[in-house]
């Protein structure tokens, strides 16, 4: 008989969103829902998932890519660093704000989407790297980095070797840096999942400054850029100087373009990037998507070279407009309860606060008594106890329903 990977057994419970589809589907097979009683349906707020058809320029880029592919004279095969096109055109649309300076196509990988680049990278590091987190922040950065060995043993409240920084209404959900230990793999999230919070610009140069000193890579998630507003507040790492000595970004089409399903992202990972030893992290990136990845799909391609046109970024800023006013509805429904909310105008999540409550119970009984799923911030990590996260992705009318049912919760 094999053996099995060891660190399979140091996961802590299940990952945190299929738990919340099991206890959908618990409380379902208790409570069914009655077709011929609308009251009964239950209505997600819960997992990130995008619910909108893919605007029509973008979908005539799809449709297009997957048209040639059965002609002799547009069929391709493998690309596997993704096409030039695309990564130029990255570099154009995404990272005007670096000083003139765009990066090189070799410094932007295309890839099946965020979530899969952030496992990948986690193999650069390996099982003796110190982890930091934003604590909440998205599980993959803490369950990966427990694959890679890197998260230490578990002690109750967390991994003893990741330092959880805590970002709470106390900090205005930014962490303290003094408390970044010196050569550590920082993962940082912005807009924030599940905080909705967006650094500010001097947020970000004191993170970059931070890194710097003490010799930290960021590894800086942009999943939820195209989300901000606000024009002060920077949609990248790189618009703040010195970033390319300290960063890499990954980023997605699955929430500004509804690629969810498509799956589509980059990473961006500047030469300027070394190792203790002095090795290039840019060439041992390129040598682990050359060995474990086999390129994004062409057809997906076509859909991002059509959403980075004047056409498609006019309909990903659409896309992203209506699940922000999605946003706006939830947070105004939650304040008119007195609950007290931050996030949901240049990110579409909200977090909502229930002092002194377990956010497991607050989860079961939101889904109990209003029948909506959410999800609970203390699956995010410690700091997310007493939460819950309110996702933004929905079609309006049930957004709107869900609202109106949130009512049931009461004057708080
Ligand atoms: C459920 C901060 C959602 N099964 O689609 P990708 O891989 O390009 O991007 C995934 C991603 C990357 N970075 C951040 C994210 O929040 C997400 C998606 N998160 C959520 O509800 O938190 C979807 C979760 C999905 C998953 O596990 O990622």
């Amino acid at each position: 008989m094999i053996s099995r990977n060891p660190r399979l057994g140091a996961l802590k419970a299940g990952y945190l969103f299929p738990e919340i589809a099991r206890r959908r589907r618990e409380f379902a097979a208790a409570y069914p829902e009655d077709p011929a009683k609308p009251e009964t349906r239950i209505i997600s707020l819960g997992v990130g998932n995008t619910t909108e058809p893919i605007l029509p320029h973008i979908d005539r880029g799809l449709i297009e890519g997957a048209r040639q592919l059965g002609v002799p004279e547009g069929y391709s095969g493998y690309q596997d660093e993704g096409l030039l096109e695309l990564r130029e055109k990255i570099s154009r649309v995404f990272y005007p704000e670096t000083g003139g300076d765009p990066f090189s196509a070799d410094e932007i990988f295309i890839s099946d989407g965020a979530k899969c680049d952030i496992g990948r990278l986690q193999l650069l590091f390996g099982p003796d790297s110190k982890v930091a987190v934003q604590d909440p922040s998205y599980p993959v950065y803490v369950d990966g980095s427990v694959l890679t060995g890197a998260a230490g043993p578990w002690t109750g409240e967390g991994y003893g070797g990741i330092s959880y920084l805590p970002c709470t209404a106390e900090n205005s959900y930014f962490p303290d840096l003094s408390k970044l230990q010196e050569n550590s793999v920082f993962y940082f999230c912005s807009p924030n999942n599940p905080t909705g919070a967006v650094a500010a610009k001097a947020q970000l140069e004191e993170l970059v400054t931070a890194a710097k000193k003490k010799g930290c890579l960021i590894v800086f998630d942009a999943a939820y850029a195209e989300y901000i507003r606000d024009p002060a507040l920077p949609k990248t790492i790189f618009a703040i100087p010195g970033a390319r000595e300290c960063a890499v970004e990954v980023n997605s089409f699955s929430k500004p373009a509804g690629f969810t399903g498509v799956r589509l992202g980059w990473t961006v990972v500047p030469k300027e990037l070394h190792y203790a030893g002095g090795e290039s992290i840019n060439a041992d990136w390129n040598r682990v998507m050359g060995t474990i990845f086999n390129g994004a799909s062409n057809i997906a391609q076509a859909g991002g070279l059509a959403a980075l046109s004047p056409e498609g970024l006019q309909e990903i800023r659409q896309l992203c407009d209506f699940y922000l006013g999605n946003a706006k509805c939830i947070r105004t429904a939650l304040e008119g309860l007195g609950v007290s909310c931050v996030g949901g105008d240049n990110s579409p999540y909200i977090w909502a606060r229930f002092p002194g409550r377990d956010s497991w119970d607050v989860f079961a009984e939101i889904l109990k008594s209003c029948r909506v799923l959410t999800t609970p911030g203390a699956g995010f990590g410690p700091s997310g106890q007493s939460f819950i996260r309110f996702s933004a992705f929905g079609h309006r009318q049930d957004v709107e329903e869900a609202c109106e049912r949130l009512g049931k919760l009461g004057q708080r």
